[in-house]
């Protein structure tokens, strides 16, 4: 039997991963403004992601016969400096959910709760990806520096970015 401190913890993540889809799509709007309609599609893209994540959590928890609670969303950051300060944005939200997933990943695992432990096994390795892809778009980012012709290459293939919901993957 699931505790009440787990329960609560899984219902918390998945409000999480929703308030992530929406903090991305702050950063999409943010890159349409600029002119970066490839940036823009990146985000958009993460917002399907997020919404994956979260559904992913709904279902999980549905199916060990838990409650769902759903929370209201907070207000995501809709102003950055610059492309790069957006990815540094998102490099920073990552590792605050890679915590989280390893701090919910210690609840399960002190109570024993093995079916929640290797679901959430899924999470811990999809942030390995998560992490890695804002990393290197920052690294892009500072080598580009002011070069435009750079930047609109960037942002060309920024705009191939397609989720794939059969895996959840969206590299
Ligand atoms: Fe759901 O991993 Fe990003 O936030």
């Amino acid at each position: 039997m699931i505790s009440k401190k787990l329960s609560d913890a899984l219902n918390e993540q998945m409000n999480y991963e929703f308030a992530s889809a929406h903090y991305y799509l702050g950063m999409a709007g943010y890159c349409s403004d600029q002119g970066l309609d490839g940036f823009a599609n990146f985000f958009q893209q993460q917002y399907e992601e997020e919404l994956f994540h979260a559904k992913k959590l709904y279902n999980f928890i549905v199916d060990m016969d838990l409650r769902v609670i759903v929370d209201g969303l907070p207000a995501p950051e809709n102003y950055f400096d610059s492309p790069l300060a957006v990815f540094e944005s998102a490099l920073e939200h990552e590792q605050s959910v890679t915590s989280r997933i390893y701090n919910l990943m210690d609840i399960a695992t002190s109570e024993k709760e093995y079916a929640t432990i290797s679901f959430l096994q899924w999470y811990v390795d999809e942030q390995i990806e998560e992490e890695a892809n804002m990393k290197d778009k920052i690294t892009r980012l500072e080598r580009i520096q002011g070069d435009c012709n750079a930047l609109y290459l960037m942002d060309a293939e920024l705009a191939q970015r397609v989720f794939d919901d059969s895996n959840g993957s969206g590299e």
